[in-house]
């Protein structure tokens, strides 16, 4: 039978069949992996073929269908292994907030990078705008101003006030949406507003003294409403872009894309060479600075991994 894994712990995996039961499965132990070097082989959001063993009863995962997509981490412990977040995603839902916590234009621009990559349709959504003092309401206002220019939808919520979730809920109709943000920008929140009835735990403080640890970050696939799936990514603190050359790079970031054809060179990274349309745009102002900041830092980092893996 077809199924859908919602959960996966290493070795059990909790999957939803097409005939929509939930069920428990596990995997043999030679199972066939597909060609990238993963520290999972089975990913929350992979379809998956299922049969019962005769003997054991047990549920066994036969075969992982082909990926639609997926999205990929440095694995925090072994560095030159991956770790697939999710697989399957119709779109992405960013959570960020602009005080408790902050979160980086940076770890914004990261994940876009990343979505883009996969071709993964964003929307940004900022929580928490029920706190808004006035030096944060300057960083909304950037935001707002950015963004959107770009091509990203941007939504203000407030989980705590239940504004804005329906603006989110549009979003999610027979759709298998990702959320990703700091641990504490209110995800869990967001999906309770949606659905109280999924009564997901909000304020894992757990998070806190599993600080230095080996924090899991397993993610959870929920039924959020009919037809309608969410994946929920706890604990991710920091993303690495991996999988991108550093001439690919400036692909991902729609603005500077845009830009760089009218660059002399056209391996130009847009750095220091001559002629630079993209330096040219960051200069008068058409491309921002924050953005512009995040391409360099994303590119000395993608540089210093491959360093490393050589
Ligand atoms: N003031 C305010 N607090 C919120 C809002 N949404 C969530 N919180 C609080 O932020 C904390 C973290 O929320 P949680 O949903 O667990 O975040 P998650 O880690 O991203 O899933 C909890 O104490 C929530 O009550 C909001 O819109 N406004
Ligand atoms: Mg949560
Ligand atoms: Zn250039």
């Amino acid at each position: 039978m077809k199924a859908k894994v919602l959960q996966s712990t290493g070795s059990w995996y909790q999957i939803k069949s097409d005939a929509g039961q939930l069920l428990n499965c596990r995997l043999p132990g030679k199972f066939k992996q597909e060609n990238i070097s993963s520290t999972n082989p089975i990913a929350v959001g992979d379809e998956v073929i299922v049969r019962q063993d005769i003997e054991s009863r047990d549920f066994i995962i036969d075969e992982i269908l082909k990926r639609k997509n997926y999205i990929v981490r440095q694995s925090p412990r072994q560095k030159h292994l991956k770790h697939i977040i999710a697989s399957n995603i119709d779109n992405a839902l960013v959570v960020i907030t602009i005080s408790q916590p902050r979160t980086s234009l940076g770890f914004l621009d990261r994940f876009l990078v990343i979505a883009e990559a996969y071709h993964i349709p964003v929307t940004i959504v900022i929580n928490k705008i029920d706190i808004l003092q006035p030096k944060d309401k300057i960083i909304f206002d950037k935001i707002v101003e950015i963004y959107p220019s770009i091509g990203y939808k941007v939504i203000g919520v407030s989980a705590k006030e239940k504004k804005g979730i329906d603006a989110i809920q549009s979003l999610m109709n027979e759709q298998t949406t990702l959320l990703i943000g700091h641990s504490g920008v209110g995800k869990s929140s967001i999906v309770n507003a949606i659905n109280p009835q999924l009564n997901l735990k909000t304020a894992q403080l757990s998070n806190k003294w599993n600080k230095g640890t080996h924090t899991t970050t397993f993610a959870t696939m929920y039924e959020i409403f009919k037809d309608s799936y969410i994946i929920d990514t706890p604990g991710i603190k920091e993303l690495f872009v991996i999988e991108i050359e550093p001439e690919e790079l400036s692909g991902y970031f729609k603005e500077i894309r845009a830009y760089s054809s009218g660059c002399q060179y056209n391996n130009c990274l847009h750095e220091n060479e001559p002629n630079c349309a993209v330096k040219r745009a960051v200069i008068d102002g058409d491309i921002s600075e924050s953005r512009y900041e995040s391409y360099i830092a994303i590119l000395d980092n993608i540089r210093s991994v491959d360093y490393w893996e050589r």
